[in-house]
């Protein structure tokens, strides 16, 4: 390999077998052939470079990365691909599966916005394309002048499940243009493109935490990562021996763009508003409550202590402060004494939540939500201590489960952000005899993530293929073909790395 992760920087590799494993790039070579044909075929040419970042599943730590809190990912081996070469007079976007993708053209201008209404798989280039000059304007480094752009994109990680997809387009895409100009001489330190690439995602309209992005770019293999924030960074943690984590897909698509004012968004603004809301009872003064934006900087104000114990007192704070069911619009503004479209002022996404609760005559749940993450993000410090304890593994596999299964119920019932297919999946998994299964990622529908012990893999499959998936056979909702890429074990893989010209060969 010419350039390790271990050093803190992205891999440049000539030879993806250091990415893939030789097994793995016996798989994947043929993939990266045709994506190379397809490359000459739409540009004439051969790509001058290639970028690859993975999807991730998040084994647990839901929604509390935005509130600033530790997550526990790993990367799996699907990835997205993006081939370029500096060419033409626009950003010329293609995908491989071009039927369902089509081809777009952007102009050069690093300054345009992404037009977020007329929502196209093709904007997360565009904001990935953004961030990369705004990254080197915020490093007073000098920019590349705009130009001209071919691309190829092959993206194998299944879109709307919770594996973020989206990450793995943006962060592919970033490092793309970053090689294509050849920028930093390709020393490209992963924590500021793990930071840089969380906004991207940004223009895009959701308003994202940093966990995909980080894991999709400083994942190693073999290892699961404790990812913290602020700033963001990722510590190896190892998986007992005999743990397997099997992926499942729900079949229910959830598209966290197009959805984000109703779902996603509206989490972190419900979150924001405990925040405040609860920093005034504890008696900061307005000026100060408002300036508290997560649940996070909150703590800080409920105890001074980080031990993990910190946590309960933030429930009880919580508990304390806070009541159950709605409050709506008038009554958070008078409890927090500024008006809310004042205190979003600046933020387009936050005050599009508004406008949605405002028309639809609801209000904000801020205790559940509250109360979630405090208890997550203890969930995710306690997941951590029992991998790194001295006992024994079964013991340790059995906490790791009920951990997982505490921290479903509370997306379901606390966070409400399950829906029935992913109910009836993890009651699937845990009759097949998962130790643990819960929703991963955004929820309302894509993945759940099941520890199943090794040893039981192959039959845990088919008794969920039975139980869940046979019906969907039957009804013609997915084929037998579809099947292996909706249910599989997945072990850590490798984070994101650049290949030099003629990889794809
Ligand atoms: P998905 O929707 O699975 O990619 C999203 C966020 C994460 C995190 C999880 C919930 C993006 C790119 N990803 O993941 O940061 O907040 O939801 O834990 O917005």
């Amino acid at each position: 390999m010419a350039q390790a992760a271990s050093d803190g920087l992205v891999p440049v590799v000539s030879d993806p077998v250091s990415i893939y494993g030789q097994q793995g790039w016996d798989v994947e070579k043929s993939r990266y052939a045709e994506l190379g044909r397809k490359f000459e075929e739409a540009f004439g040419c051969r790509p001058d470079v290639l970028a690859r970042s993975p999807g991730r599943v998040n084994l647990i730590g839901e929604h509390i990365d935005y509130e600033g809190y530790a997550v526990f990912p790993m990367a799996i081996h699907q990835d997205t691909v993006v081939a370029l070469r500096v060419g033409g007079d626009t950003l010329q976007i293609h995908n491989t599966q071009q039927e369902q993708y089509p081809a777009k053209d952007f102009p050069v201008d690093p300054k345009q916005a992404v037009d977020v209404k007329q929502h196209t798989w093709a904007n997360y280039f565009v904001a990935a394309y953004k961030g990369v000059y705004d990254y080197i304007s915020d490093k007073g480094m000098e920019a590349p002048a705009p130009s001209g752009l071919q691309v190829m994109i092959d993206g194998r990680v299944p879109t709307g499940s919770g594996l973020s997809s989206s990450s793995a387009l943006v962060c592919a895409s970033a490092l793309g243009v970053l090689a294509v100009h050849g920028t930093c001489g390709l020393q490209l330190k992963q924590a500021d493109i793990a930071e840089f690439t969380c906004r991207c995602e940004r223009y895009v309209g959701t308003e994202s935490g940093g966990m995909d992005q980080a894991i999709s770019i400083m994942a190693r293999p073999g290892v699961a990562k404790l990812v913290e924030f602020n700033p963001v960074r990722a510590t190896d943690v190892a998986l007992p021996p005999g743990a397997s984590f099997v992926v499942a897909n729900s079949l229910a698509v959830s598209n966290k763009a197009e959805t984000a004012t109703g779902r996603y968004n509206l989490r972190v603004v419900e979150c924001r508003l405990a925040s405040a809301v609860v920093a005034l009872k504890l008696g900061l003064s307005v000026c100060e409550a408002v300036k508290i934006e997560t649940l996070g900087q909150l703590q800080r104000h409920i105890t001074a202590s980080t031990s993990i114990d910190s946590f309960t007192t933030c429930i009880e704070a919580v508990n304390e402060h806070l009541h159950g069911g709605e409050y709506s619009i008038s009554e958070v503004g008078e409890l927090v004494g500024v008006t809310l479209p004042e205190l979003f002022s600046s933020s387009t996404s936050s005050l599009k939540v508004l406008e949605a609760k405002q028309a639809a005559g609801k209000g904000f749940k801020l205790k559940d939500r509250a109360l979630h993450v405090y208890s997550e993000a203890k969930r995710v410090h306690d997941f951590k201590r029992v991998c790194e304890s001295n006992e024994d593994t079964s013991s340790k596999l059995k906490a790791l489960g009920s951990l997982m299964n505490a921290s479903h119920e509370s997306c379901r019932d606390l966070y409400e952000c399950s829906c029935p297919e992913l109910e009836d999946l993890v009651s699937a998994a845990l009759k097949a005899g998962a130790l643990g299964s819960r929703l991963t990622g955004a929820g309302w529908g894509g993945c759940t993530v099941s520890l199943v012990l090794e040893s039981k893999v192959d039959a845990f499959i088919s008794e969920v293929t039975h139980l869940f998936y046979s019906s969907k056979l039957e009804q013609g909702v997915i084929t037998t073909g579809q099947l292996q890429g909706c249910i599989f074990a997945t072990k850590p893989s490798s984070g994101a790395a650049v290949l030099m010209r003629g990889a794809e060969r």
